[in-house]
């Protein structure tokens, strides 16, 4: 006990002694320090008191930064067979579009900013789940995240207003985060009120030109649709979704590795002159078709 000291100091002590959290014993801490004497024999005690002061506001931020870095992040779980952010800016549609091609709620205002979280829908395409994300416009480094991974970046413009600055502007943001190569599908929203020339144009709120830019969506994805089916059964009800290019024997390696082995021929069924012909493992095959596997 300090020689000399008043009741505000004996007061402070108190508090401190009885203080529960941390925060109240720095408040405690930081009074009890006011309040000693500050002549030499009591020296020693404030050394004390600082040094303990110091430590609990370490300890106070450390467990401040763990808190932070625990909470999530705006983290996207990708989902289905292709994940397409759009982007644009701020007023251009978005979350209308978003709205008009999924299943997502989300709030569509004639103010600017108005998403501020990246938001999620899914679309069906012939039984294919396409993921779309909506990118807020302030572009934030966690929104950004997500654009690097995403397997198509949907730009959509303000089709009533100067498509060529807003094309411009959005071209130095992708390139600027080391986004300049991926792949991009462009498209003016608006069209009920301004039709642009020489470039896709939907409206969202209309419903125009919804359907024509699902199918370029699609096309751009480098995706086909292949259904399958046994040589007395019906087709699978969904395809299976498998990369351009992609032949017979990576159809039926998706469907069971062991049909691969007995694999004898297959046929397939489309809308050309060859549908029903038979062909072996190394056949291209192309969007929706339908591939019946003979084997044994
Ligand atoms: N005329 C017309 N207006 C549209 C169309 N699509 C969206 N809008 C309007 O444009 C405004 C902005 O729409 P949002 O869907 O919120 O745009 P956003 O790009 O998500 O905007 P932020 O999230 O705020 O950046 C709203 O007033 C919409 O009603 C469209 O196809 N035609
Ligand atoms: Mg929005």
């Amino acid at each position: 006990m300090p020689i000399n000291a008043g009741p505000e100091y004996f007061a402070a002590e108190k508090k401190y002694s009885e203080a529960k959290t941390k925060k109240e014993k720095i408040i405690a801490l930081e009074e009890m320090i006011r309040t000693a004497p500050k002549h030499k024999s009591s020296e020693k005690l404030l050394r004390n008191l600082k040094k303990r002061l110091a430590k609990f506001k370490k300890e106070l931020n450390k467990e401040a930064t763990a808190r932070a870095k625990a909470k999530p992040k705006d983290i996207i779980r990708k989902e289905g067979a292709a994940q397409v952010c759009i982007i644009g800016l701020t007023n251009s549609g978005k979350s209308s579009l978003l709205q008009a091609l999924t299943n997502a709620n989300v709030k569509i205002a004639d103010y600017p900013f108005t998403t501020k979280k990246p938001k999620v829908g899914m679309t069906d395409y012939a039984g294919v789940g396409i993921q779309l994300v909506e990118i807020p416009s302030t572009f934030t480094p966690d929104a950004i995240a997500i654009v690097r991974t995403c397997d198509l970046i949907l730009i959509l413009l303000d089709g009533t207003k100067d498509l060529e600055r807003q094309l411009k502007e959005l071209a130095k943001l992708l390139e600027k985060s080391g986004l300049g190569s991926k792949r991009v599908l462009i498209a003016a929203n608006k069209s009920d009120e301004k039709k642009s020339e020489n470039i896709l144009h939907v409206s969202a709120k209309a419903g125009d030109g919804l359907l024509r830019l699902r199918e370029e969506i699609w096309s751009r994805l480098g995706l086909i649709r292949v259904y399958t089916k046994s040589p007395d059964g019906l087709k699978s009800e969904k395809p299976l979704t498998l990369k351009s290019g992609s032949t017979v024997r990576d159809a039926t390696k998706e469907v069971h590795k062991s049909l691969l082995k007995n694999f004898r021929f297959a046929r397939v069924f489309n809308k050309t002159k060859y549908s029903g012909r038979k062909v072996g493992l190394e056949y291209v095959l192309s969007d929706l078709d339908v591939v019946e596997i003979h084997a044994g």
